[in-house]
């Protein structure tokens, strides 16, 4: 997998390419995107070795003729920066060895301008719709693989574009299954999946993840999904396949909302809301606990300024000891208008958010309540942001 990283970032970063192949998933970069696109561009870089006629290229070997490849090249569709929010594909990633510094992002190269200046193709995987800002990546698109229902609304790519759309649990369903027949196309079967167990590995974690341990409530986990699960953990044979992804399930639950790594900053971007020019960003933590961070307040300011909003209401809640709640507003520019909205909300009464003031000694210019009304969440609070915005 690092062999595989590194030399295609070489290639890409010395231009040392005749042809240039993107794997992209959407852009919520959610675990089933990030691995899907990181496997299959792995696949197609391995697929593409197999298959290599050597005795054309022995002339290219000994030196006497320069000889550039083909590369296939994985991009996370998220800023370079925004990579930390995504917690669990972070975690997972790390788990597995792979350098995350290494991987390519969605704002790390000018992408019209790359896919200009080759012979380039896109696979599209986890989407088949695309979002504006990548509308551009159509007319390069030959491959799809994708687990939503599918949308022909939008549908512009070129009619001998071969797709892999079927509604299953998760995207790697579709990409195990995919890798397998063009595997068996070759006679290799099982192959890449022993070359690569990492990638075993990972396609068997999300498919456990998405279908959330095939979850009867949830429903979401199809038997197609069941059957690549059964046909990784033959060639993974962890000792008991029940423990195991119990394990993982649990280990990627906890993950995403391990916030523990993320700056305020990044905190403050993870899950956010804007309503009018209110920004509400809620926490996997305490506010309280997110006002002890260094600079936490600073960080507020900024992300007010960034999104043109002039005041937050921070929404926080910690599961760990039962679950508790609690909420502060803030503004710099405004104070004003935090005090207005904190009384309105203070008053707020379909349903009553329960909201009891505190004097927080690390923040005294917030405005900062423990929230009795504990099934009140960022739901709750929408139509009361809409009711003040309507007053004002
Ligand atoms: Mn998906």
């Amino acid at each position: 997998m690092e062999e595989y990283i590194g030399s295609t970032l070489t290639k890409l970063k010395t231009k040392q390419y005749s042809e240039l192949t993107i794997v992209i998933g959407n852009e919520s970069c959610d675990l089933d995107s990030a691995v899907s696109c990181l496997v299959f561009a792995n696949f197609l870089y391995w697929q593409h070795n197999e298959m290599k006629c050597k005795v054309c290229t022995k002339e290219y070997r000994d030196g006497s003729m320069e000889y550039k490849d083909e590369i296939f090249l994985p991009i996370l569709n998220v800023d370079r920066n925004d990579f930390p929010l995504k917690t669990e594909v972070a975690f997972l990633f790390r788990e597995k060895g792979i350098n995350v510094g290494d991987l390519v992002y969605r704002d790390d190269y000018d992408l019209p301008q790359l896919l200009k200046s080759t012979k380039s193709k896109v696979v599209l995987v986890d989407h088949h719709v695309l979002a504006n800002k990548d509308k551009f990546l159509a007319e390069y698109v030959t491959e799809i693989i994708d687990h939503r229902p599918i949308d022909k609304s939008e549908w512009t790519y070129k009619p001998d574009t071969r797709t892999t759309i079927e509604t299953v649990g998760s995207c790697c369903t579709l990409v195990a299954q995919r890798i397998k027949d063009l595997s068996s196309l070759m006679a290799k079967d099982v192959q890449y999946f022993n070359a690569y167990p990492v990638c075993s590995e990972m396609l068997h974690a999300t498919i456990i993840l998405d279908t959330v341990n095939f979850s009867k409530e949830v429903n979401k986990g199809t038997p197609h999904d069941e059957e690549m699960i059964l046909f990784l953990e033959n060639l993974l044979k962890p000792t008991d396949c029940k423990a195991e992804r119990e394990k993982q399930l649990n280990t990627l639950l906890a993950a995403r909302t391990d916030v523990s790594q993320l700056s305020a900053a990044q905190l403050l971007r993870k899950d956010v809301k804007i309503v009018g020019n209110v920004l509400v960003p809620s926490f996997p933590i305490l506010v309280e606990e997110f006002l002890n961070r260094p600079e936490a307040l600073k960080a507020v300011s900024e992300a007010l300024t960034q999104t043109n909003c002039d005041v937050a209401l921070l929404l926080g809640m910690d599961l760990s000891e039962g679950l508790k709640r609690d909420i502060a507003v803030f503004s710099s520019s405004n104070p004003q208008k935090a005090v207005l909205l904190s009384k309105f909300l203070e008053d707020y009464n379909s349903p009553s958010l329960g909201l009891s003031p505190h004097q927080l000694s690390t923040a005294p210019e917030c405005r900062y309540y423990r929230q009795r009304n504990l099934s009140a969440s960022r739901k709750q609070y929408m139509p009361a942001l809409h009711r003040f915005r309507a007053v004002l």
